[in-house]
């Protein structure tokens, strides 16, 4: 029976137990990635673990989220990773040189390879033919380390492409289509596959629109074969020879199948205030849009944004619409402005800002009170864009720039009453210049490591007790992002190497008084109801509560990234066996759980929890290796005490 590519991958990279879905395997990582928002603490976690320079073949050091400098902070932070990077043997992208999953596609993917990067956006490197994973900082700190990545080995799903896209349907309606059918957590557990006859149509960037969103389902990653279009890239790239050809056995079978007739699609849009909430744009057409961005690691390459600026040429946007423009990278900025492209975004009344996430993370850009921002990123969770009720829509760069120029959401195929859909080839060769970036070298690793005020070290944890006596301080509802847990915005992203402080912030959204209401009593539970965690996969939404004293998070159930998190550093996540006692739990109540330390040292899958004297059963379903981190009280503690076992 022929394999799929994603097993031919894990396969050929597979260090610990068997190919057999939700089993627990270990993979050997080949690159990593780290992006300045996780990265601190990603390497300060490298560092306790001692090692003279990393075990990958390639890492990287993105600066690209914290890129205000409103005090010391930020720029603390990215001469810490600069310097770090510079220590360890790291490549280091600077601020200013784009968006890491942009930067990364373009200068550093190579097929048929890992990719284990701490942001969840990171399998957007799955459309060069990687199999490229979001995760925490910590278990990207162990995989420059050279340790082995432990997942539960993923379903997949062959999703068929055929037909054509019609002109102004793109992409990301491609991505929108499957949130519309399977929702944010539709593939929770699953890699998607694409295949077919319709990926023809589609170039590499295009594809990284794709994976990138895979995400948004709850996907592990999505992975797309390395063909002629990959060739291409890469030659355009003058990385020629990292290319080789890799496509699943013609024989292959998947866990489960779907198909998308691209020559059926039409423009679609995610409206506020999730990425699953997806309709076509001609249903919300004639809302009035007060902000426009183009960009984010989703949609913010040289062809979209060279699209932008064909639709625009000889053209103004609405006077009621501010319109930014959000570069990827360095070098889509300096090839289009080769191709003349940012005269005609300029002369259109775009601001153009340097590349990086920007808005997409609340670090500016935030829409006024009650306005409407349409947006090509991938998420819109509530909130995030910094202002409170924010009413966010995610569309692609056509939907975009045809309501930028309306001033209202417009369906694309509008214009061509007005212009010929441009059609974007992409450079045969793009303008290349990597002398921003700095590569490791030996004499690089005598650099000391420069450590601002900003740059606090870890907290130390202690390990599990016997016995847990919580409070339940929060019960929320469903689809909880850690956007809610633990905001980002841009006085609170700058705390993120300093984790005592960032904890004045935890769930501070739903209730401001939330930090203060922990510190009043000593161990804290929180309950959820389903994908409990999604979105980020910023460790610090599980870190920042460790602190608080939050133990035990009881969910119906919980995103992959999160819950990998949880166990990460010493939060037990539980599960109803009987979804119904969800209703039964209120907030102020107790629960205990007796003799917690040896029910998970047992190996108990069930675990008895008391709730104000009556038992309600909780189900554990972590591995082996994630009991051994809650009873240590954290992955770090354990790990340390391996390294000085091994040495
Ligand atoms: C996001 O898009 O939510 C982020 C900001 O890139 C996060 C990482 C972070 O919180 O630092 C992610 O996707 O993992
Ligand atoms: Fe940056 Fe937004 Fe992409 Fe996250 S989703 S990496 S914040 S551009």
């Amino acid at each position: 029976m022929g394999e799929n590519l994603t097993y031919k991958i894990l396969r050929a990279h597979l260090v610990e137990g068997t190919l057999e879905p939700g089993s627990e395997i270990g993979i050997q990582i080949d690159q990593t990635l780290l992006q300045d928002a996780t990265g601190t603490m990603a390497l300060l976690e490298f560092e306790v673990l001692g090692l003279e320079r990393i075990k990958t073949e390639c890492s990287v050091v993105y600066v690209d989220h914290n890129l205000l400098q409103t005090d010391h902070k930020n720029p603390d932070d990215h001469r810490y990773l600069q310097t770090a990077s510079m220590r360890f043997g790291i490549h280091f992208s600077p601020p200013g040189n784009g968006i890491c999953h942009q930067v990364h596609m373009e200068r550093f993917g190579v097929p048929g390879k890992t990719l284990l990067g701490a942001d969840s956006h990171t399998p957007s490197a799955g459309a060069l033919g990687m199999l490229a994973i979001g995760a925490g900082g910590l278990d990207v700190a162990m995989a420059m380390a050279g340790r082995p990545y432990y997942l539960p080995c993923p379903q997949v799903v062959g999703v068929r492409l055929k037909g054509r896209l019609p002109d102004w349907v793109s992409a990301k309606d491609v991505i929108l289509e499957l949130l519309r059918r399977y929702g944010v957590k539709g593939f929770v557990g699953k890699v998607i596959e694409y295949y077919g006859p319709g990926l023809d149509q589609l170039s590499a960037t295009d594809r990284l629109t794709i994976a990138n969103m895979g995400t948004e389902l709850g996907a592990t990653s999505s992975v797309f074969p390395s063909d002629l279009r990959t060739k291409a890239f890469l030659e355009a790239q003058r990385r020629g020879s990292a290319w080789t050809e890799l496509v699943a056995d013609p024989d292959a079978t998947y866990d489960q199948y779907d198909e998308i007739d691209l020559s059926s699609l039409e423009p679609l849009i995610a409206c506020p205030s999730s990425p699953g909430n997806v309709r076509p744009v001609r249903e919300v057409a004639g809302v009035d849009v007060d902000q426009v961005i183009i960009g984010s690691c989703v949609n913010s390459s040289f062809r979209d944004l060279m699209l932008v600026a064909r639709i625009l040429e000889g053209r103004r946007i609405h006077p009621r619409t501010f319109f930014h423009v959000n570069p990827g990278s360095r070098q889509v900025l300096e090839n289009i402005s080769q191709h003349n492209g940012l005269l005609s975004l300029l002369r259109a009344g775009a601001r153009v800002h340097e590349p990086g996430c920007l808005g997409c993370i609340g670090m500016g850009q935030a829409p006024g009170t009650g306005q409407v921002s349409l947006r090509t990123f991938p998420r819109n969770f509530p909130g995030r864009s910094g202002t409170k009720d924010d009413r966010v829509y995610l569309c692609s760069p056509e939907t975009a720039t045809a309501s930028a120029i309306t001033g209202r959401i417009s369906d694309p195929r509008e214009l061509s009453k007005e212009l010929a859909y441009p059609k974007v080839e992409e450079p045969k060769e793009y303008l290349v210049d990597d002398s921003s970036i700095i590569f490791p070298s030996k004499d690089l690793q005598g650099t000391k490591v420069v450590r601002g005020p900003n740059i606090r070290p870890l907290p130390s944890m202690d390990p599990l007790p016997e016995d847990l006596e919580l409070v339940v301080l929060l019960k929320l509802g469903d689809n909880i992002s850690t956007d809610t847990i633990m905001p980002a915005a841009s006085h609170i992203l700058p705390l993120r190497s300093n984790i005592e402080a960032l904890s004045n912030h935890v769930f501070t959204s739903v209730d401001p008084d939330f930090p203060h209401k922990c510190r009043k009593v000593s161990q804290v539970a929180i309950v959820g109801g389903e994908n409990y965690g999604q979105g980020s996969s910023r460790e610090h939404a599980a870190l920042a509560p460790r602190l608080l004293g939050v133990r035990v998070k009881l969910a119906k159930s919980f995103a992959r990234i999160h819950k990998a998190n949880l166990c990460n550093f010493g939060i037990i996540p539980l599960v109803f066996k009987d979804p119904a006692d969800y209703e039964i739990i209120k907030e102020g109540q107790s629960l205990v759980i007796k003799n917690v330390r040896g029910l998970i040292e047992s190996g108990m899958t069930e675990i008895p929890v008391m709730l104000q004297g009556r038992e309600i059963t909780t189900v554990l379903d972590v591995s082996g290796r994630q009991r051994k981190f809650l009873l240590a009280g954290g992955a770090l503690n354990f790990v340390k005490h391996e390294l000085i076992r091994e040495s």
